[in-house]
């Protein structure tokens, strides 16, 4: 009896000697580098509502904001923060942060406000860390990562763990963080399983209040908010999240996708900081809508295009399934690139 309790122990160790070995094997660092940048950000960059037919000031268009910006290393030259498919908008909400479980995120943050400008940091969900990584300012307890002065910087060091797959925000926790907010301190992180395929596309979908206006990445209205695109036969991953003090219900035109019960599903609604993603691979091409079904929100410009191109030719791949809900995963590489990351073996 007792040999057996020791064989079946044996057994147990040296499986769980070869999971932490393969963990280590798979698990990469990834290394972001991030700046907060004061820009005078246009909040219409197309000057009008196409539904309305309301056009706007400049006044009304242009506010003084900081906001999250990827760079290279040492934040020498900036980049994009988006994804390629939701160019020409570019700005808020910060780069994308993309990992798989089991890796190590350093998120290297400078602050480039001029002298005299206020302290920023960034405070991240799902994830795991130290409090020296927590990034929120509390009196008397917090220390540098919660307050990164002009001119000064912080590694924020992160780890994807298993419970930390999905899409959580990030926001400054700065003693500013309620103005820093509403002028678009906020992005994303997508966290996929070790064995997961990234999506073909992978749109992020911020709702938040700024000014008089209800805003999709710190835009409003139509052609202002960002178009997504796709193409028939691709898998698509729409991250939703939600800052500020109001709850918004997601809705996307001509599409409906699986909940965790299985049950279909074309709004959803979430409230501050929550965030979730679905998935489905696209079968119906034309322009969509995608928007908050709070109807006041809607009318203050919390609504956005989805342009779906037919499949290209000689390119239809085969898909099992097709339907609606979390798809299989795709035969394509990422259409998203890993700028910034960790390249991984
Ligand atoms: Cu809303």
């Amino acid at each position: 009896m007792q040999k057996t309790f020791s064989w079946i122990r044996n057994l147990l160790l040296l499986t769980t000697l070869w999971l932490a070995t393969a963990d280590v094997a798979h698990a990469v660092q990834r290394d972001v580098w991030v700046a907060a940048v004061p820009v005078r950000f246009d909040f219409m960059p197309w000057g009008r509502d196409p539904i309305s037919g309301k056009t706007f000031t400049a006044e009304q268009r242009f506010a003084p904001a900081t906001i999250y910006r990827r760079t290279t290393r040492n934040w020498r030259r900036p980049l994009r923060n988006s994804d390629v498919s939701s160019l020409p908008r570019d700005g808020v909400p910060g780069p994308l942060i993309r990992a798989r479980v089991g890796d190590t995120i350093n998120v290297h943050f400078k602050n480039l406000e001029p002298a005299g400008g206020r302290a920023h940091s960034m405070h991240f969900h799902g994830v795991r860390y130290p409090p020296s990584s927590d990034g929120a300012f509390v009196p008397g307890v917090s220390g540098p990562d919660a307050e990164v002065k002009p001119g000064q910087s912080w590694t924020y060091r992160l780890r994807a763990i298993r419970e930390s797959e999905g899409v959580w925000p990030y926001h400054d926790h700065a003693p500013d963080m309620h103005h820093a907010i509403e002028e678009g301190m906020y992005g994303a992180l997508s966290i996929i399983g070790r064995k997961d395929r990234w999506p073909d596309r992978e749109f992020v979908v911020v709702f938040n209040s700024t000014h008089e206006f209800e805003t999709i990445n710190n835009r409003a209205f139509i052609n202002n908010t960002p178009t997504f695109r796709a193409r028939v036969g691709e898998v698509v991953q729409w991250d939703v999240l939600a800052l500020g003090s109001a709850h918004h219900t997601f809705h996307v035109h001509g599409h409906r996708w699986l909940d965790e019960n299985h049950t279909p599903l074309d709004t959803r609604t979430i409230g501050p900081a929550e965030s979730f993603r679905v998935r489905w691979t696209e079968r119906e091409p034309g322009t969509w809508l995608y928007h908050c079904h709070r109807e006041d929100h809607m009318s203050r410009g919390m609504v956005g295009l989805y342009k779906v191109a037919p499949a290209a030719k000689g390119q239809r791949r085969k898909r099992p399934g097709g339907s609606a809900g979390q798809a299989p995963a795709p035969a394509a590489p990422p259409a998203h690139s890993d700028d910034g990351h960790a390249h991984e073996h």
